[in-house]
């Protein structure tokens, strides 16, 4: 196996899936902050979005967090990814579904006016209640822990921080996917998967870029 370089923004729930299936099968992996507000040359050079994560394997270049965790995945013993090919292309489906919640999410969290804030958690709340409708055993299909759930985990374990800071609560009709929050944030490999002063930065993010949702908490 090549060296595994993870080139990461702290506050990326993108980069955080990565990390999650690094640390959740136990693989070696160095990773290099950067900060999106000033991408560095070297960073524009490597990745073609502009976006993070990216994955330097050896002098190889890998980006798109889905495409990356799969790889990951496949080039290390015990596959988290079913082997069944109807599973797979639903879990393929769900992660990318669990794409568009991260990016309602960072919207509402960074919403300025109330406005915007009700636009962008409405559309939230709507795709949550749908994501409840799958959830099909303990993890989020089935017994075991995949890379669906890797894909999710960086969602739900903001939901929880956003319920301790500031009091916004968009799972308590939802009981599957608190079952699952609970599960999954109890992991070391999600506890483990941002960086150890995560809540405060984020909150200083927000407050920095004149959040709604910090205004009077
Ligand atoms: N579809 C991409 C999304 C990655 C993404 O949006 N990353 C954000 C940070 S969380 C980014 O790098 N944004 C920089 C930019 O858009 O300029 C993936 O799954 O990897």
């Amino acid at each position: 196996m090549q060296t595994i370089e993870l080139i990461s923004f702290k506050l990326c729930p993108f980069v955080q899936r990565s990390v999650i299936t690094l640390l959740k099968k136990g693989v070696d992996f160095k990773i290099t902050y950067i900060d999106l507000a000033n991408k560095p040359d070297w960073f524009l050079q490597l990745s073609p979005l502009g976006k993070v994560p990216v994955v330097k394997y050896g002098d190889q270049v890998l980006f798109e967090s889905a495409v990356i965790n799969e790889f990951l995945d496949e080039i290390t013993p015990d596959q988290i990814m079913p082997s069944d090919a109807l599973q797979k292309a639903k879990d393929r489906g769900w992660i990318e579904y669990s794409s568009q919640i991260i990016m309602d999410q960072y919207r509402m969290t960074v919403a300025k006016t109330a406005e915007d804030y009700e636009t962008h958690s409405s559309a939230l709340s709507q795709k949550l209640q749908r994501l409840e409708t799958v959830i099909n055993g303990e993890y989020f299909s089935g017994d075991k822990f995949s890379l669906v759930d890797a894909a999710i985990a960086p969602v739900l374990s903001k939901f929880a921080m956003l319920q301790r800071y500031y009091q916004v609560d968009f799972l308590s009709e939802l009981p599957k996917l608190t079952a699952l929050t609970t599960k999954l944030v109890n992991f070391d490999f999600v506890k483990k998967s941002v960086v150890d002063d995560f809540e405060p930065l984020f909150d200083q993010y927000l407050r920095d870029n004149g959040s709604y949702l910090t205004q009077s908490k």
